[in-house]
């Protein structure tokens, strides 16, 4: 067996903290039904903003019950407080709170981990620019949530995806190029190259990755000599014992493709790739960037959930700011700046902030307009443009 819930022990709440159910069975024996509003926020940001991603989940989790639930839209840009220091609730929720209090664990575990993967996914795209980013991570995870990893990554800009269920989610063909494991086996990078352009489908991009025996200048002129025309590009996974200087092995590279007439076949790297690493190689003239680790490991987003008002009244644990709130939002200049106020505050003008929290579900029925894969991944490219900071 693997390791994992499924689907129904999620929905019941049964991969949740066990004091929460300790909690609902107390309030449920004392007959204790507390109307309450909790928010969730981030405590902390890796980077100065981040993207939010799960709501799918979410509405798996809390449809069909006794909740009220609003929420940013999937794919927003958000930062864990606003200009006067206030935490920006990203999503509450309203209802008695021994009807929902199990399920805090898993929404928490819903938005934190795939916010924290499109999060670094945007930030390495940011510095990628329009070359191709890929999500080559799955292998690093456990393999139940490989869909969800590469749909996160997906929304955070990622141009392709390597798993075959990710893919599939995302509605798209997976992306790969050729592994170390099938060279060894066929001899060497020509024979694969060659093996590759017989068996698989030619709509499939021919990506011969040069770096498994020889120096990668040679095994680069091999696969060239080896299929010609049909060499999409090369790929350099070079094992950190050999780099040097990486970038300027690209630029070499480059430069013998081009001598023989081969300037547009591509060149893609992989290996310890992230936001730090990708300029100076994006610069060298890698046109594209297998990215793994950094993406499917990505710092989670430490989302908290916390009741703010109680049978109508506010009320907050110490270091959360108590009461209903509103939430806008303006991206001024390249500024991205957010604005908290009490939900009972009328003198506020929201001329030209954008109203960011929205119903997500009504008395348990979702009333949320689910967009397709693709219009929230142009959502968060289009907010990743406007934005400066990175
Ligand atoms: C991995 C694979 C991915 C790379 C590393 C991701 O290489 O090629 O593209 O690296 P990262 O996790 O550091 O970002 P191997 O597993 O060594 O090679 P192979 O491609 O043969 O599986």
């Amino acid at each position: 067996m693997f390791f994992v819930a499924n689907e129904d022990e999620i929905r019941k709440g049964l991969t949740s903290d066990i004091y929460f159910s300790r909690a609902e069975e107390i309030l449920k024996k004392k007959n204790i039904n507390k109307h309450v509003i909790a928010e969730f926020t981030a405590q902390f940001l890796p980077y100065p903003w981040a993207v939010f991603v799960g709501l799918p989940e979410v509405i798996e989790l809390f449809k069909d019950k006794p909740v009220n639930v609003w929420t940013m839209k999937e794919g927003t840009i958000f930062r864990a407080r606003d200009e006067g220091g206030v935490p920006v609730p990203i999503m509450i929720i309203k209802g008695v709170y021994k009807d929902f209090a199990v399920y805090e664990t898993p929404a928490l575990g819903l938005i934190c981990e795939s916010s924290g993967i499109a999060t670094k996914t945007a930030h390495i795209k940011k510095v990628a620019f329009d070359k191709t980013v890929l999500s080559f991570g799955v292998r690093r995870m456990h393999p139940a949530i490989a869909p969800m990893i590469d749909r996160s990554a997906y929304i955070g800009g990622c141009d392709g995806v390597s798993s075959v269920l990710g893919a599939k989610l995302i509605g798209k063909n997976p992306s790969g190029t050729i592994p170390h494991a099938l060279v060894i086996n066929l001899g060497g990078v020509s024979n694969a190259i060659i093996a590759f352009d017989k068996y698989i489908s030619t709509d499939v991009k021919r990506i011969a990755l040069v770096d498994t025996f020889g120096d990668e200048k040679l095994e680069t002129i091999q696969a060239v000599e080896a299929i010609g025309r049909k060499l999409y590009g090369v790929r350099l996974d070079t094992p950190h014992s050999r780099r040097g200087v990486f970038a300027d092995i690209i630029r070499e590279i480059k430069w013998e493709l081009a001598i023989r007439g081969f300037k547009d076949v591509k060149i893609f790297v992989s290996g310890g790739l992230d936001e730090n690493t990708i300029p100076e190689l994006s610069e060298a003239g890698a046109d594209g960037f297998g990215v793994g680790t950094s993406i499917a490991n990505a710092p989670t987003i430490n989302f908290a959930m916390d009741i703010v008002e109680m049978d109508g009244k506010p009320v907050a644990k110490k270091g959360k700011f108590s009461g209903r709130k509103k939430v806008y939002r303006q991206i001024k200049d390249g500024e991205l700046i957010f604005k908290v106020i009490s939900y009972s505050e009328n003198d506020f003008c929201a001329d030209g902030w954008e109203e960011m929290l929205v119903p997500l579900i009504k008395n348990g029925k979702v009333v949320y307009h689910k967009q397709n894969i693709d219009d929230i991944r142009e959502y968060a490219l289009d907010q990743l443009k406007e934005i400066n900071d990175l």
